[in-house]
């Protein structure tokens, strides 16, 4: 508890005497606190320095992502300062840690922000606010921002996804199933040619969309110009052969914004419906390419590359939900979510919250998928998950179990390193998820019976008989590093 010679200081001039006080003392705890319905609310996780007392830390965190600095400054007088500090307005200790346990202890730090403090839609802005300073803040050990609730005041100056969900599914006529996918391979080091072979394959086999990996450019193996040329006529062709709309995913990172607007406008000029970003490019420059794919109604697809770096490691960084949240205001029609099943990391309940985040009307509560708030949408548009990496047809009933339908199912060497070719294994993946989708439909429980309604549907689609083979048993099964910190206790009947 508070001694009260550490608490808020509300008498002017000992408040205003010059010094270091205690950010308490300076009025960023505030355990009094309502916070507003416009308050912007965030979940820092945190980890205090040995003697740190955990609302002090709070405190720091509210004051360093907002006003304050390490020292009491007499220019806050010049300001309604009051209004502008941030509030720590609760502190919990994190299930799970402390003593008699093998993690240090950790807190849940409420910290709530006035809206006026941000520029509106502006992700630059509030994030260089929020993550800007506190995560290398020497009173903490660790911090991690876990959840996010932006109040519907600042969610309206976002203008989100340009394309949606529905819009997207009525452009490239696709309807009660997931979008099928797949990324080419290898990553890098293919000609032109040989690229536009490996699109034209995998989408005349049955794919939507074929994709570029995250790290494909302008490097000597390929220019950029070529790989555009290349795919686009696999693109005509296949859409041609199969009388289906489809797509390659043209990734349109660079090192500069200019060089990114002309390469998107020459995926446009070639007819594309949709152009890729790394999320390494920066917010700035996510929120121009939303604004450019909204005035030429593209598709935009976010690879979340280098999101590792910062979101798996649960004492600290950002959860990615946070970022989930942002890349929908900053306006992406589709983002990597992850896939539970597949080769990077993921718990499953953790990775539903992602999916929730991104297709949601209004958002929930819900403790047991890392979900810490209510989140209204005011009716932004939807984003399409995208479930990549590492995933076969083998688990198309777990998937489709997992996700839902408004999603998109990526098999890069799922479909590539089919042995029968990529034709293949685009047909081995249509057929597969064709037969889940059915089955789901007709009532039959996919999560037990999967297995066997894929064996069925392979007695007649050998390109899947061959497929389910060949990736028999391969299964990534780790420990999650970011599991939700609530989870519902099995009770003994269930
Ligand atoms: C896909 C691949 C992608 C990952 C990115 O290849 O490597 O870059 O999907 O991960 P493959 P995430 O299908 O052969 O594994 O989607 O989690 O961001």
């Amino acid at each position: 508890m508070s001694k009260p010679s550490e608490g808020r200081i509300t008498d002017m001039k000992e408040r205003y005497k010059g010094g270091v006080l205690k950010y308490k003392q300076m009025g960023y705890w505030r355990p009094d606190y309502e916070p507003k319905d416009t308050d912007v609310i965030c979940l820092f996780r945190i980890t205090p320095q040995e003697g740190v007392d955990p609302e002090e830390a709070a405190a720091a965190v509210a004051g360093e992502s907002s006003t304050a600095t390490w020292t009491v400054v007499w220019t806050d007088l010049l300001t309604a300062h009051e209004s502008y500090q941030a509030k720590a307005y609760r502190v919990d200790p994190v299930p799970n840690t402390g003593p008699g346990t093998s993690t240090e202890q950790q807190y849940f730090a409420y910290v709530a922000y006035d809206i006026i403090l941000f520029e509106e839609g502006s992700i630059a802005n509030m994030t260089a606010s929020l993550i800007g300073n506190v995560f290398s803040f020497k009173p903490l050990k660790a911090g991690r921002l876990e959840d996010i609730r932006v109040p519907v005041a600042y969610v309206k100056t976002f203008k989100g996804p340009s394309t949606g969900i529905i819009v997207e599914r009525e452009r490239l006529d696709k309807f009660g199933r997931p979008i099928l996918g797949a990324t080419m391979k290898p990553k890098l080091g293919l000609s032109g040619r040989n690229y536009g072979r490996v699109v034209y394959e995998g989408l005349t086999g049955g794919l939507d969309f074929t994709k570029d990996d995250e790290n494909i450019n302008s490097q000597p193996f390929m220019h950029w110009r070529d790989r555009f040329l290349f795919c686009m006529d696999a693109v005509n062709k296949a859409q041609a052969n199969t009388g289906e709309v489809k797509g390659h995913y043209l990734n349109i990172t660079a090192a500069t914004m200019e060089d990114m607007y002309e390469r998107a406008e020459f995926a446009k000029e070639l007819g594309s419906v949709i152009v890729m970003i790394d999320l390494i490019v920066g917010w700035t420059c996510i929120q121009s390419m939303s604004n450019w794919c909204r005035k030429n109604d593209m598709i935009l697809h976010l690879h979340r590359a280098g999101h590792g770096t910062y979101t798996r490691q649960r004492n600290h960084g950002i959860s990615f939900r946070v970022i989930a949240k942002w890349l929908r205001l900053a306006g992406v029609d589709h983002m990597h979510t992850g896939t539970a099943v597949g080769k990077l990391e993921g718990d499953p309940r953790t990775v539903q919250g992602f999916y929730n985040v991104c297709r949601d009307s209004y958002t929930k509560q819900d403790l047991s998928r890392g979900l810490f708030f209510d989140q209204d949408w005011c009716d932004l548009k939807k984003v399409m998950p995208v479930a990549s990496g590492g995933i076969h047809v083998g688990q198309m009933h777990q998937l489709l179990s997992l996700f839902g339908d408004d999603c998109i199912l990526q098999f890069g060497g799922g479909t590539i390193g089919h042995p029968d070719g990529i034709q293949a294994g685009a047909i081995a993946n249509r057929v597969g998820l064709e037969a889940m989708v059915k089955a789901r439909n007709e009532g039959r429980d996919i999560d037990t019976e999967g297995p066997e309604i894929l064996r069925a549907a392979a007695k007649w689609c050998k390109p899947l008989e061959k497929a389910l083979e060949t990736w028999k048993g391969v299964e990534f099964n780790y420990t999650s590093t970011d599991a939700p910190d609530f989870v519902a206790t099995p009770t003994a009947a269930s």
